[in-house]
């Protein structure tokens, strides 16, 4: 029993259950799994070492493991479209790492989204090994309508003439055009690669269009709308199915995380059924309800408003910094991250937003109504943030109505 060998880490664990059970989770790159899932992800498979691929591996006794991973391969194929799948990335970064490894050399030049308009950190910035290994140049968004100015992004490809372009983002919350991203890829002969890790739930249930079809690379974790345990996914054409496969391991990899690959099949599977379109439907439609309500009480959200799972609120009217603002939220038990905003005049580590979603509690079956509830005590916490004893008050409310939606952790 691990509570008598470990009670430390025992404690920690049924400290983790009760604040996901008893919380509100507004960051929209995590989810909750299945319980099929977290099986897969805490089984038997993690003593299995299988360096390698099905039917080639460097280690004997693969068998099932082989059958595992051909399965997972399969149905990533099947949800995504694509004509090649690699389900060994251990994370999203490792997944946008193979991509650049397999056709680029250091020194070479990347453009990438600028991480205040919502890129991510592996789309070159210069702290990541994307930025350190590659010359990285960005496209920003429009200050005015903080869109993707499609026309800037071309001048900018034309003028630095990169031999990758990354679209795709951690904080963007509009429908991205990855026809017209491949379109300038092709115009400056660059590799066109999609990172899809936050929005790759509403790619496969068709409510945000595809990049597979115009990029050379699509890359995505597994966690975020997709369900599934945390880890890697890329996606690519045929050609490029050797330089993949050979970059992850031996490249940059050893051997598999099994536990994880088989609990990837098992949630691919399970965002082929109906249920899984149903509930990405909702997560937008509660997405769009707690935008409006935000922006009823005064909030500032980033480009107006919301296409997909999340959005950026602005603060500065609130005169409050992203940082405070998830200290005090998290104390009343909503859990949000600070986000900088685009041109953020304020350093990461503060910040002039907090970036919010409802994809996991979307899969607790919180529905619009509730997304009103949410955003009044938001607002109520926020504005009386000197106040202990309303703080308490939300608090408690916020313990009270997150317990009546279940989470199972086992
Ligand atoms: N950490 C992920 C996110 O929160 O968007 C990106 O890596």
């Amino acid at each position: 029993m691990l509570k008598k060998s470990d009670p430390e880490i025992y404690s920690a664990l049924q400290g983790e259950i009760r604040k996901q059970r008893e919380t509100i989770n507004l960051i929209p790159s995590e989810n909750i799994v299945s319980r099929n899932v977290l099986k897969l992800a805490g089984s038997i498979f993690t003593n299995k070492y299988a360096e390698g691929y099905p039917g080639e591996r460097y280690y004997g006794g693969c068998k099932f493991v082989d059958i595992v991973e051909e399965i997972a391969i399969r149905r990533a194929c099947k949800l995504f479209n694509s004509e090649h799948a690699n389900v060994q990335p251990h994370s999203g970064s490792q997944a946008n790492m193979a991509a650049y490894f397999s056709v680029l050399k250091p020194g070479d030049k990347i453009l990438g989204m600028n991480i205040s308009s919502g890129g991510h950190l592996t789309h070159g910035v210069k702290v990541n090994f994307s930025g350190i290994l590659y010359k990285s140049v960005f496209y920003d968004v429009d200050r005015e309508t903080e869109l993707i100015d499609y026309e800037k992004v071309r001048e900018i490809a034309l003028k630095e003439k990169p031999k990758m372009i990354v679209c795709g983002s951690s904080s963007y919350s509009r429908i991205i055009d990855f026809k017209k991203f491949s379109e300038i890829a092709r115009e400056v002969n660059a590799y066109l690669l999609a990172d899809i890790a936050h929005i790759a739930g509403f790619v496969i249930t068709g409510l945000h269009p595809s990049p597979v079809p115009y990029a050379e690379f699509v890359t995505s974790t597994t966690h975020k709308t997709l369900r599934g345990p945390r880890g890697g996914l890329i996606l690519c054409k045929k050609e490029f199915k050797e330089k993949i496969d050979k970059t992850i391991i031996p490249g940059i990899q050893g051997g598999p995380l099994v536990h994880i690959i088989a609990a990837k099949a098992v949630a691919f599977k399970e965002a082929m059924n109906k249920e899984f379109k149903k509930y990405q439907k909702q997560i937008l439609k509660n997405s769009k309800r707690l935008c409006k309500c935000l922006q009823e009480r005064g909030y500032r959200i980033v480009s107006g408003g919301t296409d997909t799972h999340l959005m950026v609120i602005d603060l500065r009217n609130k005169k409050i910094t992203g940082l405070e603002a998830q200290l005090i939220l998290e104390k009343v038990g909503i859990i949000t991250n600070k986000n900088v905003i685009p041109f953020d005049p304020l350093p990461p580590t503060i910040t002039s937003g907090i970036r919010i979603g409802p994809v996991a509690i979307t899969s607790r079956g919180m529905k619009e109504k509730d997304m009103e509830k949410i955003a009044e005590w938001i607002d109520e916490s926020l504005t009386n943030r000197e106040n202990e004893k309303i703080l308490k008050d939300i608090a408690k409310k916020v313990r009270r109505f997150a317990s009546e939606f279940p989470i199972y952790a086992d």
